[in-house]
């Protein structure tokens, strides 16, 4: 396919079948191609018209206006469109070349050149964007539709490079009947894991259902923490980042990945995963990597692929993995019976393949089960050898804790070595941008929406002084915040990599203040080095203000 190919069949896709523009020199081929496709074309005299005219097509047809322009003036032209769109919730969306990806983006003299076209058109629509790659083109445009159907529709203007509109390259379609395919391929699979991000927190029974039909374990994201159970037995916690839940899931023939971007800021390397990957995710341009792409919300999809793998596995009888695999039963002869049959079947290989629904071992064990096990053990360990520095701390935090607390953490070691490998919470943490200073405000916000939630503030000594002046923004709402602050003389995790480059630490031996008289200061409470922790912040939540304690780090 060609980017133009692409861009007409990603159209189609979406059900546009009426597209309002000019033609000019740099569109041609995005005109070949839907005019190829059979789209209705219609052709104002200029390109405000264009955008007016697809403006209205909107409002009467509760269809996405399309507005098809060439570079420079064309699009230009139709910015007067696209600002009355973005001021009446229009759906629209704009669709125009661009310089080459080759062009310097300085004045050479190109036909049309603006001096930042995208930009233009980002001051005007709810955004613009260049693509850089013809694979990239559909997911551009799906977002633009998803955009509209999630909430304020605006317009949108993609611009797709002049040169990708004839060059060739792969791209993924839009998927269509995703959930039947993914169910077909989980059915089948031996070992499957389960990755959940914050995308998925209304989807947690739906996860612990499919996980039970198919034994599988569930990783979550940092932005997933809370979102099942902490004790239950298929919830491996926030562990994404671990090496030994990477190691697991790299091991597993299938894995499903629910509203989580698999971004460095979550595994911490380069991970990469050659499996069945099946994503599912409202943002389609998070599922392009994915073997099976679902464009959905996850607490729409998940409940519903949980129950098409019931019927594939209950109907099918199909194969889950081989006689040879390790995860077959977790080592355990299979025991049949009238009620749990074993099935050899054939893998079209000439291999022999056990097939079962569910089936239980002699110790009444799920499939799979010892190799789980052994996982589970692996991480627990190299969680705990992570989280030492603040062993003792942690194990009193965690003791203090009601069920339902909230924990806001800060971008510190204290935080994502120690709490976020130990305690089994719902976090609010800075995970992607990384920040520093956001636990005690986000915490702040966490008590305005929900004034009954314990929530506690974890943060290092750096982090906490970044916003250390909400405390009177606390105080003076009378929050009964325990702010737990880990001392370690400054900026540690920057000290460790200077260390490790290696250069002389500079610029991350701070002083700190005395956080007690701070607090007091500001009309807060404070507490440093308690010797009953646990008794400390159970006092905080039950004092009507916050209370800052500080703890030493051992490390
Ligand atoms: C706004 C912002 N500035 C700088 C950084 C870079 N940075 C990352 S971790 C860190 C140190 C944080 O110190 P502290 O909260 O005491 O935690 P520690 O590293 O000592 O555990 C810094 C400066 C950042 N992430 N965000
Ligand atoms: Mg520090």
């Amino acid at each position: 396919m060609t980017g133009a190919t692409a861009v007409a069949a990603t159209l189609a896709a979406h059900g546009v079948d009426t597209v309002f523009g000019i033609p000019g020199t740099h569109n041609l081929a995005l005109y070949d191609a839907l005019a190829r496709q059979g789209a209705r074309l219609v052709t104002p005299r200029h390109e405000q018209g264009a955008g007016y005219a697809a403006d209205g097509y909107a409002r009467i047809s509760g269809r996405p206006g399309v507005v098809l322009t060439t570079t420079g003036p064309g699009v230009l032209n139709a910015a007067a469109a696209a600002g009355q769109a973005y001021s009446d919730s229009i759906p629209m969306v704009l669709i125009s070349p661009g310089v080459p990806t080759t062009h310097p983006r300085r004045s050479t003299g190109y036909l049309h050149e603006t001096k930042n076209q995208s930009a233009a058109m980002d001051a005007v629509c709810a955004w613009s964007h260049r693509v850089t790659t013809v694979a990239e083109i559909p997911s551009a445009l799906a977002a633009a539709f998803v955009f509209f159907a999630a909430g304020r529709p605006r317009p949108v203007h993609i611009e797709i490079p002049a040169d990708l509109l004839d060059a060739e390259g792969d791209y993924p379609l839009p998927a269509r009947g995703g959930l039947p395919e993914a169910a077909q391929a989980l059915a089948g699979a031996g070992r499957v894991g389960i990755v959940l991000g914050g995308g998925a927190r209304e989807a947690g029974a739906a996860a612990l259902r499919l996980a039970d039909l198919v034994d599988a374990l569930v990783v979550t994201t940092i932005n997933g923490t809370g979102i099942l159970p902490p004790a239950h037995r298929r919830n491996l916690g926030p562990a994404l980042f671990l090496a030994s839940a990477q190691a697991w899931l790299k091991s597993c023939d299938a894995v499903v990945a629910v509203g989580t971007e698999l971004a460095p800021s979550d595994l911490w390397t380069d991970f990469t995963y050659e499996g069945t990957l099946i994503r599912i995710d409202v943002d389609p341009a998070q599922t392009t990597t994915a073997t099976i792409p679902i464009t959905a919300h996850a607490e729409t999809a998940l409940p519903a692929l949980a129950t098409l793998v019931a019927k594939a596995v209950e109907a099918d009888h199909l194969p889950r993995t081989g006689p040879d695999s390790p995860a077959i039963n977790g080592g355990h002869p299979l025991r049949t019976g009238p009620d749990v049959p074993a099935i050899i079947g054939d893998a079209g290989d000439g291999r022999g393949v056990a097939v079962w629904p569910v089936i239980t071992d002699d110790r009444g064990e799920m499939p799979g089960r010892a190799a789980l096990a052994e996982v589970t053990r692996r991480i627990a360990q190299e969680r705990a050898a992570l989280a030492a520095p603040w062993r003792a701390e942690l194990d009193a935090i965690a003791q203090a804790l009601p069920a339902h607390a909230v924990v806001a953490a800060d971008n510190s070691m204290f935080c994502y070595y120690g709490a976020l490998a130990t305690l089994r919470r719902r976090f609010l943490f800075p995970a992607g941008f990384g920040t520093l200073g956001y636990a005690l405000p986000a915490a702040i916000g966490a008590k305005v929406a929900d004034p009954d939630l314990p929530v506690v503030v974890l943060a290092g000594d750096g982090a906490l002084q970044f916003t250390v002046q909400e405390l009177a923004t606390a105080v003076e709402l009378g929050l009964n915040l325990p702010i737990v602050v880990a001392v370690n003389g400054g900026y540690g995790e920057i000290r460790a990599e200077m260390t490790a480059r290696p250069m002389t630490p500079v610029a991350v031996d701070l002083h700190a203040p005395d956080f007690v008289q701070l607090a007091r200061a500001f009309g807060a409470r404070g507490v440093a080095h308690p010797a009953d922790l646990r008794g400390e912040i159970g006092a905080a939540f039950a004092a009507d203000r916050p209370t800052v304690i500080v703890i030493q780090e051992h490390s």
